[in-house]
């Protein structure tokens, strides 16, 4: 049978969060890496929101959100158990509030926005994160699972903005959490480059 096909760019965080669902659960895609401003024909008829990723699966059927990618690949195959470690509330901050808090510390330009302000907002959710890691490692628990999946490439794209900063502040836990992450096989593994797909 065809292998599931993942419409993706590398550097976006919503992608990010399904590809690491769909390495861990062991799933064969075919990978396509997409210029955003140049985006492939076949993924607009799929999905007309234009938004990556977006996974078509063999049957033909499309799913273009990204946390319904994760649960869904993770339904059929979850070796880890990363479905027991969800959290819808605190992915729903993530992809609310400090989503907005990032995009406008990251690009003031953008948004004439004064990113201070946004920064101050945005350690405001890591605070809460890192209270979370000191109790238990991860966010659900001892051990990762969806919710660290699903909000750690935020979290790395919050970090990186400045580095010189974010290394400055108190987040005794949440620090080696992200580090333990990002040196992670499975993420090194969904961050491998890749020339961008053409029909
Ligand atoms: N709610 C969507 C959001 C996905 C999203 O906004 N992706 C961005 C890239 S990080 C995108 O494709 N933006 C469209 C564009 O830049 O043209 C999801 O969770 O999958």
């Amino acid at each position: 049978m065809a292998s599931p096909v993942l419409y993706s760019f590398r550097r976006c965080p919503y992608a990010m969060r399904a590809r690491l669902a769909l390495a861990v659960s062991g799933t064969a895609y075919e990978l396509r890496e997409v210029r955003l401003a140049d985006k492939p024909a076949g993924m607009l008829l799929a999905s007309p929101k234009g938004t990556v990723p977006v996974l078509v699966l063999a049957s033909g059927e499309v799913i273009d959100e990204s946390l319904d990618i994760m649960r869904r690949v993770l339904e059929i195959r979850d070796p880890e158990a990363w479905l027991g470690r969800d959290d819808t509330a605190l992915i729903a901050i993530n992809d609310g509030a400090f989503k907005h808090d990032l995009d406008r510390y990251k690009y003031p330009e953008r948004h004439g926005s004064d990113p201070l302000v946004h920064r101050e907002r945005g350690l405001a959710f890591l605070q809460e994160l890192d209270g979370r890691l000191a109790a238990s490692g991860q966010l659900c628990g001892p051990v990762r699972g969806f919710a660290d999946a699903a909000v750690m490439p935020f979290v790395r794209q919050f970090a990186a903005t400045d580095r010189d900063w974010f290394e400055a502040q108190p987040l005794p836990s949440l620090k080696p959490w992200l580090a333990g992450h990002l040196a992670s096989a499975l993420f090194q593994g969904i961050m491998v480059r890749k020339t961008p797909w053409s029909p």
